[in-house]
């Protein structure tokens, strides 16, 4: 069951989100357990792969250019320094790294080669690899997914009827677009959203049908709660309240039964109790490591405590999904040949003989 057959209209969303506390826990922990091992969550970590600088207006968010934050733009991680925090990542328990660009959209270029070889170089440490780099094309979808990536995150973040008051640089449908994007190439879905940004309920809701609308609705759902930060629009946005957080959670696992319900961002300002009923309806998964992509998240020690006291497993790696095998890029092999023609070329130079005009290197 991908989607619960038993909500379809508007109405029926708001009615299970706003039934009685306890009742829509209990409904969604019901579920849970038929689905899922409920002692398991999931601990992934994220890098900032390329930091700031974004030319997008996203409302909420610290890296857009145009806003005046703490954040510094910073250009893109070396493949060595991402392969160090990844391996510190899964000492720490993590399966999953979610590596992430403050792009508006994937080009292709020399920074986008590097990436393939960080998700080759992270696959190969068995972890699963998700990126969100922005907006995509099917032909880079499938570099990805060759490449070995085992996810692409790509939030709706709100309604279509809300998206506009948070973001005026790209459409709704541009978002649609490159998730059928990463679905056609056989990449698993990850896309949720974010609450506590002046939406109504009606807009959680509206988002949560959007991805009902979907031929196959994502594999993964992540629920943020707004960090606020400041120098962005939204920095006097109040802090949700813990119960608006644990009713989007059981909603959206009423409705996606088969889908990984992730508790993500706004994790600092919860307890210990909240997050311990967050886990109760249905969320199986935690960003785990002392930061998001810029804003601070639990350490991996106050983690370890949580799991312990609440008797949490870690998750393996690939429970939800074959691991990809990460094959060589067309692109990034087709370069090397060719440098090393040109370094073959400039060697017979050196050595004062006759330059050959071409050389095939096999
Ligand atoms: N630039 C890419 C994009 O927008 O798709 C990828 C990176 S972007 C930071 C990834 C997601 O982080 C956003 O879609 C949004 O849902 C979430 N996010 C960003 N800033 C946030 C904030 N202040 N609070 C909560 N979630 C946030
Ligand atoms: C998602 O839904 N939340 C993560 C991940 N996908 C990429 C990002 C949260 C970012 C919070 C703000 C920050 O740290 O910059
Ligand atoms: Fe850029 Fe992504 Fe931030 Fe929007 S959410 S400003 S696209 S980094």
């Amino acid at each position: 069951m991908k989607i619960n057959p038993n909500y379809k209209t508007k109405q029926e969303l708001i009615d299970l989100y706003n039934q009685p506390l306890l009742e829509l826990v209990f409904q969604a922990a019901t579920i849970h357990r038929q689905y899922h091992n409920p002692r398991e969550v999931q601990m992934s970590s994220l890098i900032s792969i390329k930091t700031g600088g974004c030319p997008e207006d996203c409302g909420y968010c610290p890296q857009a250019a145009r806003y005046h934050t703490d954040v510094d733009a910073h250009k893109l991680m070396t493949v060595e320094d991402v392969v160090e925090q990844a391996k510190n990542a899964k000492a720490n328990g993590s399966s999953r790294l979610c590596m992430g660009a403050a792009w508006r959209e994937v080009r292709d270029n020399r920074d986008f080669d590097t990436v393939i070889e960080m998700v080759q170089a992270v696959n190969n440490m068995d972890m699963e690899v998700c990126c969100t780099l922005g907006m995509m094309n099917e032909d880079q979808a499938v570099r990805l997914k060759n490449a070995g990536l085992f996810a692409y995150n790509h939030n709706l973040d709100t309604s279509p009827e809300y998206y506009g008051d948070v973001i005026s640089t790209r459409e709704y449908e541009d978002r649609l677009k490159t998730i059928d994007n990463a679905r056609k190439a056989g990449i698993s879905v990850c896309s949720g959203g974010i609450i506590g940004m002046g939406e109504a309920v009606e807009d959680r809701i509206g988002m949560l049908m959007s991805y009902m609308n979907m031929e196959t609705p994502p594999e993964s759902i992540p629920i943020n709660a707004l960090v606020a930060v400041e120098g962005t629009p939204m920095e006097q946005q109040k802090p949700i309240e813990q119960w608006e957080l644990i009713r989007m959670i059981a909603t959206t696992r009423i409705l996606f039964p088969q889908s990984i319900v992730r508790l993500s961002a706004g994790r600092t300002k919860l307890s210990m109790e909240a997050q311990a009923m967050c886990f109760m309806a249905g969320a199986s998964s935690v960003f785990a490591g002392d930061k998001l992509l810029t804003t601070p998240n639990p350490e991996f020690n106050e983690d370890k405590e949580m799991f312990n006291i609440l008797g949490l497993i870690p998750k393996e790696p690939f429970a939800d999904g074959e691991k990809p095998v990460s094959q060589p890029d067309q692109i990034i092999e087709e370069k090397k040949r060719k440098e090393a023609e040109k370094e073959l070329r400039r060697e017979e130079a050196r050595k004062g003989g006759f330059t050959p005009r071409k050389v095939t290197v096999s």
